[in-house]
Order: C-alpha cells, then sequence, then structure tokens
C-alpha cells in the first residue's frame, strides 16, 4: 500500500489551545533545586511581563545537551507563577496559534531556544510583585525525574518581541 501524501501535523503538537485552561500539563514544584544533570547547559533566561497584570507572562531561554544522557524536558515550573506550560506558536499559513508541548527530547549539542514566535513556557498566575530587574528561578523536570533549576531575569513587557 502507497504511503498517503496527506499531510499531517506532528502529533506533538495536535491538540490545539482552545483557551489557557485546555492545555493543563503537569506542573513541577519550584522549591527542588538539586544539582541537575551534567552537561545540561541553560542560558539568556528571561521572564517576559504581561503588558495587562493578570495575563500570563512567558518565559524564554537556551538549553543545550552537552552531556552524554539522553534528555528530555517534561515540565518547567517558575518561582512566582502558579502554573507553567511548555507551549509552541505554530504558524499556519499567516494564522498562528499555540499548542502545548510534549515532553521534549534534547539531541546531543543541538541548542534549543525558548524564544517569541517559537517554543516558549507560558506562565500563569504571577506573583503580583514580580518587576522588572527581579530575578526569579525556574526549574526543568526532565523525564526521569532529575530537575535543573537556574536564575531568571525579570523584563518588563514586550522588550523582546
Ligand atoms: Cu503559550
Amino acid at each position: 500500500m502507497r504511503m498517503k501524501k496527506t499531510y499531517i501535523a506532528p502529533l506533538a503538537l495536535a491538540f490545539a489551545v482552545a483557551g489557557l485552561s485546555a492545555c493543563k500539563q503537569e506542573s513541577a514544584p519550584a522549591e527542588a533545586a538539586p544539582e541537575g544533570i551534567a552537561g545540561v547547559e541553560i542560558s539568556n533566561a528571561r521572564l517576559v511581563l504581561p503588558a495587562v497584570k493578570g495575563n500570563p507572562g512567558a518565559l524564554y531561554f537556551d538549553i543545550v545537551n552537552a552531556g552524554d544522557e539522553f534528555v528530555a524536558m517534561r515540565a518547567v515550573a517558575v518561582t512566582g507563577a502558579k502554573e507553567a506550560m511548555m507551549h509552541e506558536t505554530i504558524d499556519e499559513g499567516g494564522t498562528t496559534r499555540m499548542a502545548a508541548m510534549a515532553p521534549l527530547s534534547l539531541d546531543k549539542g543541538v541548542p534549543v531556544s525558548f524564544a517569541p514566535g517559537g517554543k516558549h513556557v507560558m506562565v500563569m498566575d504571577l506573583d503580583e510583585n514580580l518587576a522588572a530587574g527581579d530575578t526569579t528561578e525556574a526549574t526543568i523536570t526532565f523525564a526521569g525525574g532529575d530537575k535543573q533549576s537556574f536564575p531568571v531575569k525579570v523584563e518588563a513587557p514586550g522588550g523582546s518581541d
């Protein structure tokens, strides 16, 4: 039987975000800050505050797996936010939408950017006291349960779009 040439949206992104509450994802507690996974490097982490208080903010960062272990990101939590979800913005012929991300495998040596217009961590129910210039902390939970925490710069809205 021949393969059909139908376009199939990547399954990992198949469940669209209808409303923000529709894409609840496992949220890791942010308090634990163990040593993390050797070789996983996170840089350029910043939390962009929402223009309107009460709206979600977004966490961006660069991550690379420079170690020898297989690594997959399962969840991200942010200190000062009740909930955080890994999202990807998808362009569908000019219309963009967000979809919840499945656990993200980090291939060895291949950097991945969470950046405006692409992968991001949507951050909900932010602490009202978080202000531009502050530093908070984010914690990634990897498949297998390892966690890695890293400092995050808090930025004013609209800075890096
Ligand atoms: Cu989002």
